[in-house]
């Protein structure tokens, strides 16, 4: 993977193996966004921007949100595509001028450089720019959604929240415990030196996915019928269980498509516009097989399994889905569908 120290890449990972478990790093900017940098959202379109992967899941859980509220006049997003040789490239390894700068960068971490030129750390998407400042606003993907939610004058869905004050704690506490065992789970079976860490890793991953069908039997979404930020941290782990961390990472015991509950869901908010808007099962696969040399050093990619996401979900039965207000009360949440054939789900 490689990280950056002192302002320089290297292939040295540091701290991110233990005794041969995979530690993943807290986000080095991982404060809250604040006041005025939202507002310089709204005052000065166009002044920040999102760098996103699309094989990443922290990336997709910040463009759902982003496709929410439709903030691409407002907050631009650049896709981070290309061959990961110094990590993520921004620019299909070509330099690209880098707006607030005089800097011509190639990869995630010259624009991390740009903002502190020692900075120590991962190199890691999604990643906020403020061009004003020529700063990094945010390498952590739950305060950049946080700060998406805060924005009130995008194109629509400025009136409501995700992470609605009511719910706030529960769902701080359910997005913690999704990101150690199953979200950052997967990748500790995946990148486990040790058996003992990837069964400790699996015994996790699987305790939560059993826990969460559970659940999903009870409610439509995961705090019921309200649309959170919790399900837009769920959904990107889920579509990418049976065609990478399934086979790939050795998540072996069961497949999504094995948890009728779980499957269910993830089709039914496949259905919605921002969720699938940003699907790629190709770019997911390619993400993962041709950046992983320790696991897969051919960059053989897998046949990806036989199943259809289009198939009948039946959640309709638990009621439409809501939103809360940022004003207080719910409303019915109504996400654009899905346009026929638009998604590249099925490229290769
Ligand atoms: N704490 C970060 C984690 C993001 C993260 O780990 N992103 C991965 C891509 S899925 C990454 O950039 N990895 C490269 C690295 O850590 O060097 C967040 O929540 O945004």
């Amino acid at each position: 993977m490689g990280r950056v120290v002192d302002g320089e890449w290297t292939k040295d990972e540091g701290d991110l193996f233990r005794n041969g478990g995979f530690k993943r790093l807290a986000s080095r900017y991982s404060d809250e966004i604040p006041d005025d940098v939202i507002a310089a959202a709204t005052a000065e379109p166009r002044r920040l921007f999102m760098i996103a992967s699309l094989s990443c899941p922290w990336s997709h859980r910040a463009l759902i949100l982003h496709r929410i509220k439709t903030l691409d006049s407002m907050v631009p997003v650049k896709i981070a595509s290309g061959r990961r040789d110094k990590g993520y490239p921004v620019n299909d390894n070509r330099v690209w001028r880098l707006p607030g700068t005089r800097r011509d960068v190639a990869y995630v971490y010259e624009v991390c450089t740009a903002s502190d030129g020692t900075y120590t750390g991962r190199a890691s998407v999604p990643l906020l720019w403020d061009s004003a400042k020529g700063q990094v606003v945010s390498n952590d993907s739950l305060q950049i959604m946080r700060a998406f939610d805060r924005i009130e004058s995008c194109p629509s869905n400025g009136d409501i929240t995700l992470y609605p004050d009511d719910l706030r704690s529960k769902i701080d506490e359910f997005n913690g415990r999704i990101c150690f065992d199953l979200a950052n789970g997967v990748y500790r079976a995946g990148l486990a030196r040790s058996q003992r860490h990837y069964d400790d890793a699996v015994a996790d991953v699987f305790k939560t996915l059993d826990l969460l069908e559970a659940r999903l039997a009870r409610g439509r979404l995961m705090f019921g019928r309200r649309l959170t930020i919790a399900d837009l941290v769920l959904f990107p782990v889920l579509v990418r269980f049976d065609v990478v961390y399934h086979s790939h990472f050795r998540c072996t015991r069961r497949r999504l498509v094995d948890y009728p509950m779980l499957w269910a869901y993830a089709r039914d908010l496949l259905d919605w516009d921002p969720f699938a808007r940003d699907m790629d099962f190709a770019a997911i696969q390619s993400g993962y097989f041709h950046n992983d040399g320790d696991h897969n050093p051919h960059g053989i990619v897998s046949e990806r399994p036989d199943c259809d996401w289009s198939a009948p979900h039946a959640r309709d039965v638990f009621g439409a889905p809501q939103v809360s207000l940022r004003a207080g009360g719910v409303r019915e949440f109504e996400p654009l569908a899905k346009p026929a054939n638009a998604y590249r789900l099925d490229s290769r």
